[in-house]
């Protein structure tokens, strides 16, 4: 079955693969399965015909046949449970994997977003200088964590899994922001997410939208 997401027709990370698209591109790349991209701009975005698709009228969505998905976790989970690739056969492993999808999704991402937008939305803003000592240090306590945990290991639980692909797309946001430095262990961590081909295929792909240049075959 033929299946179509949705991303940004210009992506305001001009092409970082920051974007929510980009895990979902990673997870279809790594279980080998050809997808094409519907690409929306922000009007598009917010009219019905989106909004039926996804109630919170975002990026990303997935179609695939007659069924539609909204929320890249969601969307990368479906994929996960229909190919071989990115989760592991044996049930608690399995469950273990599913829960780091959870862990980065509602345990580390919620600070480095909150971080993010606000040096986005409040750099101007009286109270920014305080907050963000505040926002850093939230952020460092998950990076703390999450990198005593993972050690000396490649991956969080064994192989490679939709763990490490949700952790390593949530950590990236964190690129130039000065945090990682003082995390070697989570830099090599995510490295060596970006140096595994299916990750560079859906990069190249999103990447080719900003530019205009198709990525090579
Ligand atoms: N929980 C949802 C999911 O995981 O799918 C969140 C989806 C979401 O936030 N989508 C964003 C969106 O559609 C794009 S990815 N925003 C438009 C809107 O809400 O009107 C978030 C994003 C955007 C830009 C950057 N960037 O430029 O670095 C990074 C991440």
């Amino acid at each position: 079955m033929a299946i179509t997401i949705t991303a940004f027709e210009r992506s305001p990370d001009r092409g970082r693969g920051l974007a929510r698209d980009m895990r979902v591109r990673w997870a279809l790349e790594e279980v080998g399965q050809p997808y094409d991209v519907r690409l929306l701009s922000f009007s598009a975005m917010k009219a019905p015909a989106h909004r039926a698709l996804h109630p919170f009228g975002q990026i990303p969505t997935y179609e695939e046949g007659d069924l539609i998905l909204f929320e890249s976790g969601a969307i990368v989970l479906h994929i996960a449970e229909r190919h071989a690739g990115l989760l592991p056969d044996d049930a608690n492993a399995r469950a273990r994997a599913i829960a780091w999808m959870f862990a980065a999704l509602d345990t580390v991402e919620p600070p480095i977003i909150e971080r993010s937008m606000a040096t986005i939305l409040e750099r101007d803003k009286s109270w920014y200088a305080t907050r963000l000592p505040m926002l850093d240090e939230r952020v460092r306590a998950r990076l703390s964590e999450l990198s005593s945990r993972l050690g000396e290991a490649d991956w969080l639980d064994g192989a490679f899994s939709a763990g490490d692909l949700m952790m390593i797309t949530v950590l990236r946001r964190l690129i130039g922001s000065g945090l990682l430095e003082d995390y070697p262990g989570l830099s090599a961590y995510i490295a060596r997410g970006e140096a595994r081909p299916a990750y560079r295929r859906a990069f190249d792909a999103q990447l080719a939208v900003f530019t205009g240049n198709a990525p090579a075959p």
